[in-house]
């Protein structure tokens, strides 16, 4: 009879890791918790938080099990005042609860190294050093040689440049070709963007949601962010950083329109008459 127990309890402990992994395929195929996808870097940034939130629904729906069936199952029943069984040592599953952890954290850490890489993460890495030699290399990636660029399929467009300053508390956007100062951000679809930003008084962030960007704006160390937005619309721009008392009110929106009304909106505003966009 002893010989049956166990294979029996390593069924069902496979069967359940079967169901448990199928849930959490099942979860992440059915809540989207995400915002629309609006930029290049959108859908690279999702594969990660997919796989992310799969591994997480597995870990919390699991261990909430085990935890409540241990709580039914193990309780004291009537009567029972004896001290529990002295239980000392299991060498198969320490060695088991030390792996499984260290592969999964493992695994997880080396994704999101390649993800932030694919992302263009590791070119910007240079903009946050106090380097003067890099700070210089800065100027040329701004508008140069972007992440953006180089993932466009049509390498020839050239980036939109807009220098941004972050104050207490707004965004101010600024567009060099033309001479245009806006409060709120235009760009083309399909078009990349480089932006360079700085700010004037205290560490802030430029956060949308909707592109899965956030880049922190540090006052006298310019740093660069390129993008290619890809869907058109309307979407907010948040300050990601506590800046101060009305941090919360630092919103701005990224208009996303088409390359004819980008151009006709620049024109509109433009101090620089028949400029080339
Ligand atoms: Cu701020």
């Amino acid at each position: 009879m002893r010989s049956f127990v166990l294979p029996l309890t390593a069924i069902y402990t496979i069967l359940i890791s079967l169901a448990l992994i199928l849930g959490g395929i099942w979860a992440e195929d059915n809540l989207n918790l995400l915002p629309v996808v609006a930029s290049s870097n959108a859908p690279i940034y999702d594969e990660l938080f997919r796989v992310l939130f799969v591994i997480g629904i597995i870990l919390f729906v699991g261990m909430t099990a085990l935890v409540i069936y241990s709580l039914i199952t193990f309780r004291k029943r009537p009567g029972q005042t004896s001290d529990g069984i002295a239980i000392e040592d299991n060498l198969p599953l320490e060695i088991f609860w030390t792996a499984v952890p260290a592969i999964v954290v493992l695994f997880v850490g080396l994704y999101s190294y390649d993800i932030y890489e694919r992302m263009g993460g590791m070119q910007l890495a240079s903009n946050n050093s106090h380097d003067h030699s890099l700070m210089m290399k800065d100027e040329r990636i701004w508008g140069g040689i972007g992440t953006a660029q180089e993932e466009n399929p049509e390498g020839a467009l050239s980036p939109v440049n807009v220098e941004v300053t972050a104050m207490q508390f707004a965004f101010l956007f600024n567009y060099p070709k033309g001479e245009i100062i806006s409060g709120e951000l235009h760009v083309p679809a399909g078009r990349p963007v480089s932006m360079k930003m700085d700010s004037k008084d205290v560490i802030h962030a430029f956060w949308v949601p909707e592109f899965r960007l956030k880049q922190d704006i540090i006052p006298g160390q310019p740093t660069i962010l390129n993008f290619t937005p890809t869907k058109i619309g309307r979407y907010p721009i948040i300050c990601a950083e506590l800046c101060g008392p009305y941090h919360g009110g630092m919103r701005s929106t990224v208009v996303v329109e088409e390359p004819e009304e980008y151009e006709s909106w620049f024109n509109k505003n433009s101090k620089i008459p028949e400029v080339a966009l």
